[in-house]
């Protein structure tokens, strides 16, 4: 028989809880008694808007399964695709985590993404217009979500410098902002006003530009479905995943530090930096350990979730920063 020794990382997960749970009785107090009118409006106003196009073929299919690139391996098992496409965080479809059907309702095409701010020429192009002008590879990630669940996916995409190339921003750029759509329509998240909608976050240039820094438009040799964020989202594996922003629609460059969608929420939980370190607790848990999804074991969490070796000299010079929140 085995003897299941209790390690000190071994925590449950539900002492873990939703990055959500900081909500104030009292903005949720306002949020129900605003909610019935505010809903009922919503849901007039969507009818007959909310369509999604399903019935399209996604004009990128072809391109998929893409050349894995041989340089990014795991140091554990591919997470069952099942999981990874049905436990999701996506507050524009709710903050449960059973969002993909709701997602579904997510219109994919037209899409455009717009480049602006310290730009030589702000423009906006249509998203199969860009994805076909990348150099589309696989990649093998892990991630890790501050609420302290982890998998490794496969993701498609390319990397985000070949991106940032291509937006040409000014040299006096010093941070790159993504935002996701805003339709409140077929995201009826976005009709709960006490977020900041739309959802962004940002990088600096150093770190989007880094080799590691992806844009990812597929999941296991499909494109990307939408629940995990299609047609195109962020990967940064050695950041919490609240930082992995969704359904982009817009790279705004600026030499101001943008403060995000949860910073603006709660700033004594969430930081820009947000990189992963189990030393450094979240105020409400530890983040020692994960749980790999579709798996009850807790693993040992690794600094920059074990990319150290590549990113650890970004931080270099940020000594007094909050660089773990
Ligand atoms: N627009 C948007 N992007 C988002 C989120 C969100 O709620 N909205 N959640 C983030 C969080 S907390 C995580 S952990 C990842 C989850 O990505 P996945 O569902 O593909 O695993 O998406 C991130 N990107
Ligand atoms: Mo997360």
């Amino acid at each position: 028989m085995l003897i299941k020794r209790k390690r000190e990382w071994e925590i449950p997960e539900r002492d873990a809880t939703p990055e959500s749970a900081f909500l104030s009785r009292r903005s949720l107090a306002k949020a129900i008694a605003a909610g019935p009118i505010l809903l009922a409006a919503g849901a007039v106003a969507g009818a007959g808007r909310a369509a999604a196009d399903d019935a399209a073929p996604d004009p990128t299919a072809g391109l998929y399964p893409l050349k894995r690139n041989e340089r990014y391996v795991l140091d554990r098992p591919l997470t069952g695709e099942v999981w990874a496409t049905t436990y999701n965080n996506f507050y524009e479809f709710g903050s449960h985590k059973q969002i993909a059907k709701a997602a579904q309702k997510l219109p994919l095409r037209p899409w455009t993404v717009a480049f602006d701010g310290m730009v030589e020429q702000p423009r906006t192009v249509d998203v199969d217009t860009l994805i076909k002008a990348m150099p589309l590879e696989e990649r093998l990630y892990r991630h890790r979500c501050v609420e302290a669940w982890a998998m490794a996916v496969p993701w498609g995409g390319f990397p985000m410098k070949a991106l940032i190339d291509y937006a040409k921003p000014l040299a006096s750029a010093k941070y790159v902002v993504m935002e996701t759509f805003k339709n409140d329509a077929v995201a009826p998240g976005q009709k709960q006003f006490w977020y900041p909608w739309p959802y962004l976050d940002g990088l600096t240039i150093e770190e989007a530009t880094h080799e590691l820094a992806f844009i990812a438009t597929g999941l296991y040799g499909k494109p990307m479905p939408r629940q995990n964020g299609a047609p195109l989202r962020l990967a940064v594996p050695w950041k919490y995943g609240f930082k992995h922003v969704k359904s982009i629609v817009r790279f705004t460059f600026t030499d101001k530090r943008p403060v995000s969608f949860w910073e603006k929420l709660q700033a004594g939980e969430y930081g820009f930096w947000a990189n992963v370190n189990p030393d450094v607790a979240h105020p409400r848990w530890s983040q020692a350990s994960e749980r790999m999804l579709g798996s009850d074991e807790r693993v040992p969490t690794k600094l920059y979730n074990g990319y150290a070796e590549q990113v650890a000299s970004l931080y270099e010079g940020l000594k007094g920063e909050k660089l773990f929140m």
